[in-house]
């Protein structure tokens, strides 16, 4: 990449690590969740660079650790530092509280303090002094999610000419709803100062081309396909949706390693003559788990044939633990599970397992490959990886996948998934049942045609169509180094 002058620049909340104490000495560990499952590989020696927030506003000297994590990535790392206001505002508030409930349709979950957007604008600015001054003109800035909508419009102030694209990982809302948000306008114009604007569906795309044509009589959507063009005075912006993938290949190696096979086996030996059902999902209230576990309770009570033939295995991965509502909801969950589990448990058997920790990839691999079915019932999600991995790590093929039709991967995945309302106890319940029944040669249909697609719209897809209309560029144009230096002088 550094051959031909040119470079990706990805920009997110977080860097892909995490910067933590532990007891006298500052470490380093890779970060977790979809945007870094997704980024990562692909910017891995390409010389890319990304930049983001730590996750500490402990003054420290992040460079030297930075620079040391960027030998093992193989990529530039460059922090972007917050204060503890700014975390208060901007990250728990502004991001948290305002941006996260209303994208995925939960306005009542809002809080719509004005202070939290002021500091989102100021650290939206942050972002974009240090890109500015981390950036030169051959540059392509990738700008990630909902927490920085608004560093386009700073970074136009100093860099007038810069490349920007825009990728929104989660879903936008229904015109209905984004018009309760306070600062509707002021977003809307932001997100059209970038030169692309990417959404994970078609669905998600819509109701951002509806809520511009409605707050914005001078804006004209024309085209169709995959990329659109939205036309305001001044300037013009493309839209498009970009379903974003997973290494499909690396998956699915992965999954047939003797360490995931024997994994898997374990499991299995442990629950005999069960089929194991599984679910794993962030702690958070969009992905409906007490919901979910209400669904399980009412097959177990409709079907009793189930009983002493499944073992439903929960993971939750920890996430936002300090916020009361997510403590609140891991409560509920673990109140849920107990109940369910006192209600129907007979003499070896309890059919809620519950796990609540951040798996090691091996292990949540060998969950994926020992699972017969999967539950992904989120009341509501940009794409969700996990029912992809699921698929791709089902080499044997005869897996079925149980997908609530809010999730984007549904858009994908609907023909072959067993598709359902989150919302809806008894029909989740009929769906768990009918993948408990179905006959190998049904399974078997359905999850060759799940694997096809999304071998074939993997990661790789996904960055490519997204590059060539941002930028006209392609993977290819970022080619592997074949000794990864790190260039690591400040401009
Ligand atoms: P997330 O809400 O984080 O991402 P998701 O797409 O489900 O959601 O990705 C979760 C990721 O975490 C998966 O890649 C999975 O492998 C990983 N993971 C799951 N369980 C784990 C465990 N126990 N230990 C370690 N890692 C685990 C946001 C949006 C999604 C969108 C992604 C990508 O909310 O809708 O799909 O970005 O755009």
């Amino acid at each position: 990449m550094q051959t031909r002058g040119i470079r990706l620049v990805v920009v997110s909340n977080r860097l892909p690590v995490v910067v933590e104490r532990n007891k006298d000495e500052w470490r380093i560990r890779p970060g977790s969740g979809g945007l870094v499952t997704a980024l990562a590989p692909i910017l891995r020696n390409r010389g890319g660079l990304w930049i983001g927030w730590s996750g500490s506003s402990k003054k420290i000297d992040l460079r030297s650790m930075l620079d040391t994590a960027s030998q093992k990535t193989g990529y530039v790392l460059r922090p972007v530092t917050l204060t503890e206001e700014d975390i208060a505002n901007f990250y728990y508030g502004f991001s948290n509280e305002v941006m996260w409930p209303i994208f995925h349709d939960l306005q009542t979950r809002c809080n719509f303090v004005p202070a939290y957007w002021y500091q989102y604008l100021s650290v939206n600015k942050k972002f974009a002094k240090v890109i500015a001054d981390q950036t030169g003109k051959n540059d392509y800035i990738w700008i990630n999610d909902y927490h920085l909508m608004h560093v386009a419009h700073n970074l136009r102030e100093k860099r007038k000419k810069l490349k920007i694209g825009f990728f929104l990982h989660i879903p936008f809302p229904p015109m209905d709803i984004f018009l309760k948000l306070p600062w509707r306008a002021q977003i809307l114009r932001a997100l059209l100062e970038y030169d692309l604007v990417g959404f994970q569906t078609l669905r998600d795309r819509r109701n951002f081309i509806h809520c511009v044509q409605t707050l914005m009589p001078d804006a004209h959507a024309r085209g169709k396909g995959q990329v659109i063009t939205v036309t305001v005075p001044g300037r013009t912006v493309r839209v498009g949706t970009f379903p974003i993938s997973i290494d499909f290949k690396d998956f699915a190696q992965q999954a047939a390693s003797k360490k995931v096979s024997d994994g898997a086996w374990y499991f299995h030996e442990d629950l005999p003559d069960r089929q194991i059902i599984l679910s794993v999902d962030r702690l958070d209230y969009t992905k409906g788990i007490p919901e979910r576990l209400e669904a399980i309770r009412n097959a177990l009570l409709r079907f009793p044939d189930m009983h002493l033939k499944v073992t439903f295995c929960q993971v939750v991965v920890p996430s936002r633990e300090e916020v009361p509502e997510y403590q609140a909801l891991k409560a509920q969950i673990e109140q849920l599970v107990g109940e369910i589990n006192g209600q129907f448990t007979k003499s070896g058997w309890a059919p809620i397992h519950y796990i609540y920790r951040s798996l090691k990839r091996d292990e949540l691999l060998a969950y994926y490959r020992a699972a017969e079915i999967v539950l992904v019932t989120p009341l509501k999600d940009g794409m969700n990886l996990v029912a992809k991995e699921y698929c791709a790590c089902n080499i044997e093929e005869n897996g079925v996948i149980v997908l609530s039709e809010f999730a984007g991967a549904a858009a994908q995945l609907q023909k072959y998934a067993l598709l359902v309302n989150p919302y809806d106890v008894e029909g989740v319940a009929d769906a768990i049942y009918r993948a408990f029944t179905m006959n190998r040669d049904e399974r078997r249909t359905r999850m060759k045609k799940l694997r096809q697609s999304i071998r074939k719209h993997d990661i790789f897809w996904w960055l490519n169509s997204f590059l060539s209309a941002a930028f006209t560029k392609h993977l290819d144009d970022f080619p592997l180094l074949d000794e990864y230096v790190p260039q690591i002088e400040m401009k």
